[in-house]
């Protein structure tokens, strides 16, 4: 496998992943276009938007971090990153991925986009006090988001706190389960292996844009 990855993106939390579940991938340090206007796309990168994450297997090429998310999960099953097909806790673990990509990244986006409010996003999504609610009332309540366990589910939503922790809600049961989470040893490993990587990543050209 190969993990086409840019310094403190949302590839960083692949990297996280691919610690906390020990597999063995290649990783190819390309440029992006940064929100700054720096950066530019990588003629390297297979995304077909020059994002990242990309993901290749074999012949495979895999995009959106939900499906890159579940397609490394699905290569070791027995761990506790995801809970296995037909596990009580599978509906739960797939919603919390399918509400982070298809509901909460768009309501953070929107809310400092500064049209949380837009009627028409509202009735499609809810707004950041519904995701806040959400998120505050499941964390009071237990350990980890899925059953008794840290989770990839766990770990998408921590790592969004690592760019700005305003991106999660604020109060004491997020602070300490985001403290959790970023204790983890893999965490670690990704933080120190995601260092060593920061200077491989090519300038990229703005020509190529
Ligand atoms: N929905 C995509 C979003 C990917 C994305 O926007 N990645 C950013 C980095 S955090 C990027 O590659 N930006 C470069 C660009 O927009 O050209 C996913 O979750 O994988």
């Amino acid at each position: 496998m190969r993990l086409f990855h840019a310094n403190l993106s949302r590839s960083s939390r692949i990297l996280w992943l691919l610690e906390e579940l020990e597999l063995p991938c290649e990783i190819v340090p390309v440029s992006i276009i940064r929100r700054d206007g720096s950066g530019g796309r990588d003629p390297r990168n297979p995304h077909p938007d020059g994002k990242v994450p990309a993901l290749t297997d074999g012949e495979a090429l895999i995009t959106e971090t939900i499906a890159i998310v579940q397609w490394l999960c699905e290569q070791k099953p027995d761990s506790t990153l995801m809970p296995t097909v037909g596990h009580p806790q599978r509906g739960p673990w797939l919603t919390w991925l399918a509400w982070y990509a298809g509901v909460y990244e768009p309501v953070i986006g929107f809310h400092f986009a500064g049209v949380g409010d837009n009627p028409v996003l509202y009735a499609g999504f809810r707004g950041r006090a519904e995701l806040d609610e959400r998120l505050r009332k499941t964390l009071a309540s237990r350990d980890w988001l899925v059953g008794d366990t840290f989770s990839a589910a766990d770990l998408l939503f921590a790592s969004a706190a690592i760019w700005a922790r305003e991106i999660l809600p604020d109060g004491d049961v997020v602070d300490a389960w985001l403290q959790r989470c970023l204790a983890r040893p893999a965490r670690k490993r990704a933080e120190q292996r995601e260092a060593a990587l920061a200077s491989q990543e090519p300038p990229g050209e703005r020509a190529g844009r």
